[in-house]
């Protein structure tokens, strides 16, 4: 017997529609599980990556953790689910009562966004534990995006997102979307999407420091020295005023201030001026202003290239200056806004206007006083948080939670972040596998196999490039001694406050929270009713379910329980089992507006003074002398961050962790291909093959993130075969995107030497 059933991709922001098919494994061995492309998938229509046929691998691999764990030094003893939660208590909850709700800490990494239970119940895990020590992979990553969009636009999911299908005309700033399949830009098989826009005669132009895939097949590539593009974007947003090209059109000016400022701030960022800085013509600047001004329509998109880097929030911020000066805000073609089913701080709340946000936060760090940004504080601030008692009263943090993260490997300058986890009173994570991080961990709690669970992508319909609804139900059943990860989440949270209320107590007051808040919802269809006549409506739900059928069904397409017959509820969903389709997207201002002038605001003071910031920047580059060599990262085709070398059809191979340099450096410092090189940087240092290509342009060296399975306390046994090294050992803590709390993870200062120079007496 063979069963059939169709799930969206969790591994990406791609969200591709998947068919798996599970039928008996050979010979009786076991299920075989078969995972393709669902080409009636009307948003995917097909489409898939090698890490999406990589999932059947990924439930099957036996590494994966499938009962709990608990450390007593190096030693592991697998446990019951009842003792590790007894466990994870009796360390956590004597720290919260002795310490504080602040001696324990929460990092979220970045599986959460794409699992529905871990994305609603982290939120009630630490609502429990009361910290307001809380990380995410958020400050290793698109923060900065938050920010600025947040500050022009009123809500941290604010995001205008390229209309892709639609547009003539792409700048990509820092994102290798022919690899990473789209970030902050939601769409099914982004190198199909990216020819088709070249073959309707649209044009497509690439900034990065490195040739990439997306930069082979674009109309024309800019190279650009590392941590410059907010240079390069207010070059070509003053070329716009300068020139006379600046113009939003007649539906969005009314809605725009601080149009004056802007143009005021500007001044500094002459073409000639940030030519220098940033390596591109002040010629090619001029002509790509022109460009963007005359296309039909046209969307500038920058990603982690623009965002990792100490003006991320500045770059973000410009991408959408330009956007709008070039008549290219909220219209098709342009940049627009999605309209997610289940809900987002855009489509609640009272049309048009808003409190807007808190930046900078109002708490700071306690080590070096950095500010909170949307309550969390910087994943690049962790590892001092543990490390460095307050001189005052010894306060740290004594304790931490990961969920779906490993830090060890992806924030800056980890090997103290190693060396800090080491030194935790408490650690309990919630992961997968026993990797880098978790290794460190004296509670494990296993993830279940992402087929043995019910999917809803809640966040990435806020970035998605047509709106769209796919429900997808479990594919497997749990395996034995499984338990799904919201029950995780709550009976830890129940475990941490020493057993005063259940899991089951929390989970209800999370769904009464939810129902509440759609009832108290102006722009709810079910703005008004009783909170308990919503939840006796979903009452035949549980878990994750029961709150994404309230926020479905109270959301801008929802039957709102009843007052609109036709509209959507999980009931609706589970019916169209290859995803709904609910159109392109439309425009949406103002309503989509929550800031609380009710207008877009180009020119907020917090980033008037980030550009008075770059203006400085852009005066001591001008005059410092050239700089030695700075490292970028990379990502690879068959790899997703740190976590899936052991699986086999994404281990060894064409992904080689490789120092790239360019041939003129490699010359000047007599390094060939294949030679071991040593890379040192003001925080740390590893050696490296390295491969001398010149895609990379000269005083540029690059090496992705996510490799250095070679720590013999993990269980990786794949990985470890081929471990590559741990690029996060150089990258440094110290300088931030301040605003947004955001390491800088490319553009680092590095020195480059033959390993066998480096050994020499
Ligand atoms: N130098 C450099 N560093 C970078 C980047 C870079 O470009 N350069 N990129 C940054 C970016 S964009 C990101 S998002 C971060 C990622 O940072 P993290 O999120 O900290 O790291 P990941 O490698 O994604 O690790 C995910 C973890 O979740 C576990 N996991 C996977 N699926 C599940 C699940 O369903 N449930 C649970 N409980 N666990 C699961 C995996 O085993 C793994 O331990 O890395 C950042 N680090
Ligand atoms: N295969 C694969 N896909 C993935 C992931 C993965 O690990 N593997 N990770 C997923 C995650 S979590 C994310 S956030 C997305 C990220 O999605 P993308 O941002 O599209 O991915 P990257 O490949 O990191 O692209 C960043 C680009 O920025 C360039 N760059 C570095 N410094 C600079 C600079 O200063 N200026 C400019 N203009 N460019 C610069 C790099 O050379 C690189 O090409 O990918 C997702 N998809
Ligand atoms: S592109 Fe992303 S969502 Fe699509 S199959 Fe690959 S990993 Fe999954
Ligand atoms: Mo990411």
């Amino acid at each position: 017997m063979t069963a059939t059933t169709h799930r969206t991709c969790p591994l990406c922001e791609a969200t591709c529609g998947l068919t798996v098919t599970i039928g008996p494994g050979p010979e009786g061995a076991g299920e075989a599980i078969g995972v393709r492309g669902d080409a009636e998938d009307p948003f995917s229509r097909g489409y898939i990556c090698p890490k999406g046929v990589a999932l059947g691998q990924l439930h099957a691999d036996p590494d994966r953790l499938r009962t709990p764990l608990v450390r007593r030094g190096s030693s592991w003893t697998e446990v019951g689910w009842d003792e590790a939660f007894a466990e994870a208590g009796r360390l956590l909850a004597p720290l919260l009562r002795q310490h504080g709700a602040d001696s324990v800490g929460v990092y979220l990494g970045n599986p959460v966004v794409h699992n529905l239970g871990l994305s609603l119940y982290s939120r009630t895990l630490i609502q429990a534990l009361g910290t307001g020590y809380r990380f995410s992979a958020s400050t290793v990553d698109q923060m900065p995006k938050q920010v600025a969009s947040g500050l022009m636009f009123g809500t941290e999911l604010s995001i205008a997102v390229p209309d892709l299908d639609r547009t003539d005309y792409l700048l990509v700033l820092g994102a290798n979307p022919m690899v990473s399949n789209g970030s902050l830009l939601t769409a099914p098989d982004l190198p199909g999407r990216l020819r088709a826009l070249r073959r309707r005669g649209g044009r497509l132009v690439v900034v990065d420091p490195r040739r990439t895939r997306t930069a082979e097949i674009a109309d024309e590539y800019l190279a650009i020295r590392p941590g410059t593009d907010a240079l390069l974007l207010a070059g070509i947003a003053r070329t716009l005023v300068e020139e006379g090209l600046a113009d939003p059109g007649p539906r969005v000016t009314p809605y725009l201030n601080g149009l004056a400022e802007l143009g005021d701030a500007l001044k500094p960022f002459t073409p000639e001026a940030v030519a220098v800085a940033t390596r591109i013509p002040a010629g090619t600047i001029r002509r790509i202003a022109g460009e963007l001004a005359a296309a039909p329509s046209a969307a500038v998109y920058g990603r982690i290239g623009t965002t990792t880097t100490a003006f991320g929030t500045a770059a973000s911020w410009l991408v959408d200056v330009v956007n709008t000066l070039t008549g290219n805000l909220d219209r098709p073609g342009g940049v627009m806004w999605p309209e997610p089913a289940a809900g987002s701080p855009t489509t609640t709340g009272e049309p048009g206007r808003g409190r807007g946000v808190r930046v900078p936060g109002s708490r700071r760090t306690r080590v070096r006083g950095l500010p909170s940004v949307f309550g969390e504080f910087p994943a690049g601030a962790l590892a001092e948080e543990i490390d460095t008692p307050s001189a005052a009263d010894g306060t740290r943090l004594r304790g931490l939670v990961t969920v779906a993260g490993n830090p060890v490997l992806s924030t800056p300058n980890s090997a103290r972040l190693g060396a800090a986890l080491a030194s935790l009173d408490a650690m309990v994570s919630v992961d997968a596998y026993l990797n880098e991080t978790t290794r460190h961990a004296h509670v494990v709690l296993p993830a279940a196999s992402p087929l043995a669970r019910s999917h809803y992508d809640l966040v990435f319909a806020s970035f998605s490039i047509r709106n769209t609804a796919h429900w997808s139900p479990p594919s497997v059943p749990l395996g034995p001694g499984e338990l799904d990860e919201s029950e995780v989440l709550l009976r830890l949270a129940a475990a941490a406050l020493g057993g005063s209320v259940t899991a089951e107590q929390l989970d209800d007051l999370t769904a009464s929270d939810t129902a509440r808040r759609i009832a108290a919802d102006p722009s709810s269809p079910a703005h008004g009713r009783d909170p308990g006549d919503l939840l006796a409506a979903v009452a035949h739900r549980t878990r994750q379910e029961r709150l994404l059928d309230l926020m479905l069904r109270g959301g801008p397409y929802g039957d709102g329980f009843g007052a609109e017959p036709e509209g959507l509820s999980l009931d609706a969903l589970a019916a169209a089992p290859h995803g709904l389709d609910l159109g392109p997207l439309r425009p949406r201002l103002p309503g989509v507006l929550r800031t609380p002038s009710g207008r877009v605001e180009l020119a907020p003071p917090q980033l008037l003074a980030e550009a008075a910031r770059l203006a400085d920047h852009l005066a001591e580059l001008d005059s410092a002398p050239a700089d030695g060599l700075l490292l970028i990262g990379r990502r690879q085709l068959r790899s997703n961050n740190s976590w899936m070398h052991n699986v086999p059809l994404l281990a060894g191979g064409s992904n080689r962790c490789t120092l790239q340099l360019h041939p003129q450096d490699a010359e000047r410092l007599g390094i060939d291909t294949g030679e071991q090189v040593r890379v040192r940087s003001r925080v740390g240092e590893l050696h490296a093959e390295a491969e001398v290509t010149d895609a990379v342009m000269p005083g540029v060296v690059s090496l992705p993130h996510g490799w250095g399975h070679d720590d013999p306390a993990t269980r990786l046994p794949l990985a470890a075969r081929e471990p590559g090294v741990n690029s996060n050992l150089l990258t440094d803590e110290a300088p931030l995107d301040v605003l947004s709390g955001t390491a800088v993870l490319n553009g680092i200062p590095v020195e480059v030497v033959r390993a066998a120079v480096a050994a020499a007496p």
